[in-house]
């Protein structure tokens, strides 16, 4: 079997990049490890930049987003008991983010992939990445019992945090990164209208607490909890009695709870990769790097990493220039520290920290209290939450 691109992962890092090749007439075979319905369980993200909108639209895939995602131009912040708005909208001169779930990206995606008849193979074992440090680099793995063996001219290794693309780079060729949050994220979602039409990040004495949603009548919450806690012990009725303790009184008037429709715990975790182009394998998403979802920056991230890997590879093939795939780890790297920094610098401020005494809680309250009556401190909030452009603080060619 041959193909110039294989993908690994059918996550939204490779079915966007799959996607993306297919309109530029570069052919690309997925493998993934588990089944698509199991790729579609995992409830996680569910804001868009405006670049990963751009980009989901140039996949040809944005429609349903724009009949059902809901545009935010704003989001609240409370602290000390008194909520903020920070207004993206007015700040940035008219961005706005776009409250659409990643499981709705993903189908949408896959519906796509289905329709243009492109294989993918599901329920693949024993992924191996092989040769990438030739020019002739190979992937081999097992499907229905079947040995099989794909050739390529590139892999993309889109295969998140636990993937086999990362752990398959010799030690000594790579450098990480890493943070690890004393915390974690328990998360429930229900079939409840939101507290709040627009998301509420929650600074209280007891821990962050996050108000979010899918629609308006599908709401997702978070709570910050020790990672000691076993999901086990989280009843719906105890979980909603801890939310209305962190939130503010208009808002426990107005939130309608009922039974969960899913529940986890998130650790959180900050991650980057140095470099992220190894030969012929180019590692994208979460393979490469990890930002606590305080931001909401990780599903965005890895829209931009294909991006840039989508237009390096056309640049390949069409204008047979190896500039795109030689600059491919520097350029997602300049972008991703920075939001890197933004998310941990987010978490910093909204979590609280078992080790900290209240002189912290109090240097929150201040860092808040500047930020939110100060139009630089709102607009640089404003102006990273909703993302930062494509080509920002690019050298000059
Ligand atoms: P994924 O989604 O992990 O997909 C990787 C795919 O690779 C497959 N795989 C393999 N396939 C073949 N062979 C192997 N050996 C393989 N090993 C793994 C896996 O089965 C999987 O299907 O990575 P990808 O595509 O890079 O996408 C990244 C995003 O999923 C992630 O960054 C976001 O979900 C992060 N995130 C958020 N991002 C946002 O932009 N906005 C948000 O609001 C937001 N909220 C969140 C989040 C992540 C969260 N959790 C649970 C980590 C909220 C939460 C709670
Ligand atoms: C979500 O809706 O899952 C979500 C929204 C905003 C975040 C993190 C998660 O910052």
């Amino acid at each position: 079997m041959r193909t110039q691109v294989a993908i690994i992962g059918a996550g939204p890092s490779g079915l966007l990049l799959s996607q993306l090749l297919h309109k530029a007439g570069i052919d690309a075979v997925i493998v993934e490890r588990v089944s698509g319905a199991h790729v579609l369980s995992r409830i996680r993200a569910g804001v868009l930049e405006q670049v990963a909108i751009d980009l989901l639209d140039e996949a040809g895939v944005g429609a349903r987003m724009h009949r059902e995602g809901l545009v935010h131009g704003g989001f609240g912040m409370l602290y000390a008991g008194r909520r903020h708005r920070i207004d993206m909208n007015t700040l940035t001169g008219g961005k706005n983010v776009m409250v659409y779930g990643q499981t709705e990206v993903t189908h949408d995606l896959m519906d796509a992939r289905t329709a243009a008849g492109l294989p993918t193979y599901y329920e693949a074992s024993d992924v191996q990445v092989l040769d990438f440090d030739t020019q002739r680099p190979r992937v081999s793995f097992t499907h229905a019992g079947q040995s099989y063996e794909l050739q390529c001219d590139f892999i993309a290794g889109c295969d998140g945090f636990h993937g086999v693309c990362r752990a398959s780079v010799p030690r000594q060729s790579i450098e990480e990164f890493e943070k690890v949050y004393p915390f974690g994220w328990l998360g429930l979602l229900s079939d409840t209208p939101p507290v709040h039409d627009e998301l509420i990040y929650v600074n209280s004495p007891r821990g962050f607490a996050l108000c979010s949603q899918r629609s308006k009548t599908r709401s997702r919450y978070y709570l910050q909890v020790p990672l000691t806690d076993r999901i086990e012990d989280w009843t719906d009725a105890a979980f909603w009695q801890e939310l209305r303790l962190r939130l503010d009184e208009e808002a426990n008037a107005k939130l309608i709870t009922g039974p969960s429709i899913e529940k986890s715990i998130a650790p959180l975790r900050s991650f980057v990769t140095e470099p992220m182009r190894f030969g012929r394998l180019f590692l994208a998403g979460d393979a490469a790097h990890i930002v606590p979802p305080t931001g909401a920056k990780g599903l965005n991230l890895a829209a931009t990493d294909v991006k840039y890997l989508c237009n390096a590879l056309v640049d390949y093939y069409q204008a047979h220039s190896e500039a795109g795939i030689d600059g491919y780890s520097a350029r997602c790297l300049r972008r991703i520290w920075k939001a890197e920094r933004f998310s941990w610098w987010m978490t910093s401020l909204m979590h609280r920290f078992p080790d900290d005494g209240p002189i912290t809680s109090r240097f929150q309250e201040a860092e808040l209290d500047y930020l939110l009556n100060s139009h630089a401190g709102s607009l640089s909030i404003a102006e990273n939450y909703v993302g930062l452009p494509l080509d920002f603080a690019e050298p000059a060619q």
